[in-house]
This record gives C-alpha cells, sequence and structure tokens, in this order.
C-alpha cells in the first residue's frame, strides 16, 4: 500500500500565492505517483477564512477536489488557531471520484479499496453490527488523532493545578492510544496514525511560533498505539523521529525563519515493512536580511551573512535612525541583492528606546517578549532558546496561587 503523507497546508488569503504554487506542484506529482490513500495532517488552513473571491477557500475547495479524483483522502483538524472548528466541513459535501474523510475528533476509520465493482471507501469503526463487511477485511486501519485539545479530554478542571490536570490529560491520551492498539490486533493490514500534535524531541522550524503551555507527546506513548506508519502535522520541519514517525512539515515557506526546503513523504507499506520515500517541494524560498546603514547610505551590516536571496521572496529590514531617512532609495538596497524573486523593503526607524519598550509590552507571552527583544538588538534568537521560554513560562503558570 503507497500512502501519501503531507501536512500544514496554511491556506491563506494573505499567502495564496505560495499555497496555489505548492499545491499545484504536489497534484502534478501525486498524478504519477497514484497512491492508495493520501493522509493530511492538519493545519489546512491559516486562519479563519470568508466566502469571498480574494479568500482562499475556492482555490482550496478546488485542490482538495482534485487530491480526491487521485486517491481517498483524510483531514484531520488540526490546532484551533489555524484550522478553525467546523472548518473541514466543507469538504463532506464535495462530489469527487474517491471519498475524503474529515474529523475533528480522535477516532478509528478503515479504508477498504475498491473491488467488484464497488468505489474505495472509508468506514467508521466500529462497523454497526448489520455490515456486510468485517473489520478484518479492511486495507488500511487508520487512526485519526486531531490537535488535543484539553478540554475535550478533561471532565473538569476545577480546584486540581495545571500540572495534575496534564497529568490526568496524559493518562487520558495513554487511554486513547491504548484502544487505538485493540483495533489493530485484529488484522494484517497497514495501521496508520495520523496525528496532529508536539512530539517531545521535535526540532522545530526556524521561525515557527508554537502555541505556549501544549501538551507535548512522548514517542514511549505514541507506541502504545502500535502503528505501522506515524503521519504528524504540526511542526513545520520535516522530520523523521524515528523510521516510520515522521513529520511532513509544512508545504510552502511559511515564515521568514522556515528556510529548510520543503517535502512531503511517500510511504510504502508492504507486510509490515516500511520504506519512506521523501519527495521536495519546489517552493519560493523567504529570505530575510537586516541590514544597516552608515552616514553615506552605504550598507555597513547585513545580519544575515548567506547568500540565499537567489529566486527568494527578500525581504530586507533596514534600520536607520531619524537622520539616515530618505539617504538610501529602494534602487541602491536592490543593487545590493540581486536576483530575488520579489522584493520587500522596510524601513525601521529609531528611536529605539520608544519602540523598544512599546513592543516589548504589547507581546504577551515570554516567548513573543524575546522575539521583541531580538528584533530590537537585530538578532535573530535560535528556536532552543524560544523552546526554553515556552518551558519557563509553563513552569511559571503551573505555579497556582
Ligand atoms: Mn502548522
Amino acid at each position: 500500500m503507497k500512502i501519501v503523507h503531507t501536512a500544514d497546508w496554511h491556506w491563506s488569503e494573505t499567502k495564496l500565492d505560495r499555497s496555489i504554487q505548492s499545491s499545484q506542484f504536489i497534484l502534478e506529482r501525486l498524478k504519477s505517483i497514484r497512491p492508495d490513500l493520501h493522509v493530511i495532517a492538519g493545519d489546512f488552513w491559516d486562519r479563519r477564512q470568508v466566502l469571498a473571491s480574494t479568500s482562499a477557500v475556492i482555490p482550496a475547495v478546488d485542490t482538495v477536489k482534485a487530491l480526491a479524483a487521485i486517491s481517498p483522502l483524510v483531514v484531520i483538524l488540526g490546532n484551533h488557531a489555524h484550522d478553525v472548528p467546523g472548518s473541514l466541513e466543507i469538504f463532506k459535501h464535495l462530489y469527487t471520484p474517491y471519498p475524503i474523510y474529515i474529523t475533528e475528533r480522535a477516532e478509528t476509520i478503515l479504508l477498504y479499496l475498491s473491488e467488484h465493482g464497488h468505489a474505495d471507501r472509508f468506514e467508521n469503526y466500529p462497523l454497526p453490527t448489520d455490515s456486510e463487511t468485517e473489520a478484518e477485511n479492511a486495507d488500511a486501519i487508520i487512526h485519526l488523532f486531531p490537535y488535543p485539545n484539553k478540554s475535550h479530554y478533561l471532565a473538569s478542571r476545577a480546584g486540581r493545578s495545571i500540572e495534575e490536570a496534564n497529568r490526568e490529560f496524559t493518562e487520558k491520551l495513554q487511554e486513547l492510544f491504548v484502544g487505538f492498539h485493540a483495533v489493530g490486533a485484529e488484522t494484517a493490514c497497514p495501521k496508520i496514525f495520523v496525528g496532529h500534535c508536539n512530539v517531545r524531541e521535535a526540532r522545530i522550524s526556524g521561525g515557527e511560533m508554537l502555541p505556549g503551555q501544549e501538551v507535548m507527546i512522548s514517542k514511549h506513548d505514541l507506541d502504545l498505539v502500535g502503528a505501522d506508519y506515524y503521519a504528524l502535522g504540526h511542526i513545520h520541519l520535516n522530520q523523521e523521529l524515528r523510521n516510520n514517525m515522521w513529520y511532513a512539515g509544512s508545504i510552502y515557506h511559511h515564515d521568514f525563519g522556515e528556510t529548510e526546503e520543503k517535502y512531503f513523504n511517500v510511504v510504502d507499506i508492504e507486510q509490515g515493512q516500511v520504506s519512506v520515500r521523501r519527495e521536495r517541494i519546489i517552493t519560493r524560498p523567504l529570505s530575510l536580511h537586516i541590514i544597516t546603514i552608515g552616514t553615506d547610505g552605504v550598507i555597513i551590516r547585513d545580519e544575515s551573512k548567506a547568500n540565499d536571496w537567489h529566486g527568494a521572496d527578500l525581504r530586507v529590514r533596514v534600520h536607520l535612525s531619524q537622520e539616515q531617512v530618505g539617504l538610501t532609495s529602494d534602487e541602491e538596497i536592490i543593487k545590493h541583492f540581486p536576483g530575488a524573486a520579489t522584493y520587500h523593503i522596510q524601513r525601521i526607524v529609531t528611536p529605539e528606546e520608544r519602540v523598544r519598550s512599546e513592543n516589548i509590552s504589547l507581546a504577551k507571552t515570554l516567548r513573543s517578549r524575546l522575539i521583541e527583544w531580538a528584533c530590537t538588538i537585530d538578532k535573530i534568537l535560535p528556536a532552543a532558546v524560544l523552546t526554553k521560554a515556552d518551558e519557563m513560562e509553563a513552569v511559571i503558570h503551573s505555579i497556582e496561587p
């Protein structure tokens, strides 16, 4: 069985050209790969969309229709900041050659591939008692794990510390995973876990902002499921946590910190043997250069030494003092960065003091405060520092008054 695993499509009206470019690329590749199943591991949308000619709704719906003309498609709900509850509902109402299954809750579904004139289809597990088929005859068992919301799993948080609530939450998830395993035990067909979650030890993409205080899931917990392949979404950096446990990564460069290449995974499962191949998505990179100019208007410092702007969408952030305003034209700055696909030049005028304190006090989380602070000193913080900040904040929040 051949499975395609993608994640984090982030359809957005503000980055529509990027969404379209990557989705066109993926569609073209899938036409020749011809998978038996395609799973999208959450964050299909970047943010709430409205039904308007300028929004991402119509191109996204067209893409889903085209995807479901190639193979059965599963889409799970991602983080609520991106996938608003109900935002996948529209895909239940499309007429497509292959079935589409969307979900907002943890559950198991069965995939039956076409035979004897029946089309490919998904069935909910457990099957109804009067079903003509058995779970053992399924071609794949698919465990779906949308972004876990604590409120879905906990009866009440009243009177308990965050630490206690987190512990109960983890126990609930473990129960769920053990339950998933029990379904798989009946049959030898491929078992696939599709999850949108933060797995401990995963490396994050350079510019990625993850929600603070989110529950981290361990590989050990995921092992309870006993899946042949774990298709993960949430973290935008394509990475292997283990030979059968992968983040596909986002389909395009979502932020200027995401400089790494983008991929989707093609997974072959034959008699319990799993092989994973990455397909690189040809997408326009993003490049950010933070520069300072001298009194004569000449660039004196470029924070990023990388010669990475060729063919990229380049953002140049120019830090100027009040006296330097109007000293350097866009044309002069562009001359320093020949060959970018597009240019976006931002001028940031000091006095720094006021701007700095305003932005820092506006920032709500320790992470965003750090990022604001780093901006004011022209630094890009390594991801590890931001992770530490999240951890520290989680500890602070867990101290009950
Ligand atoms: Mn995402």
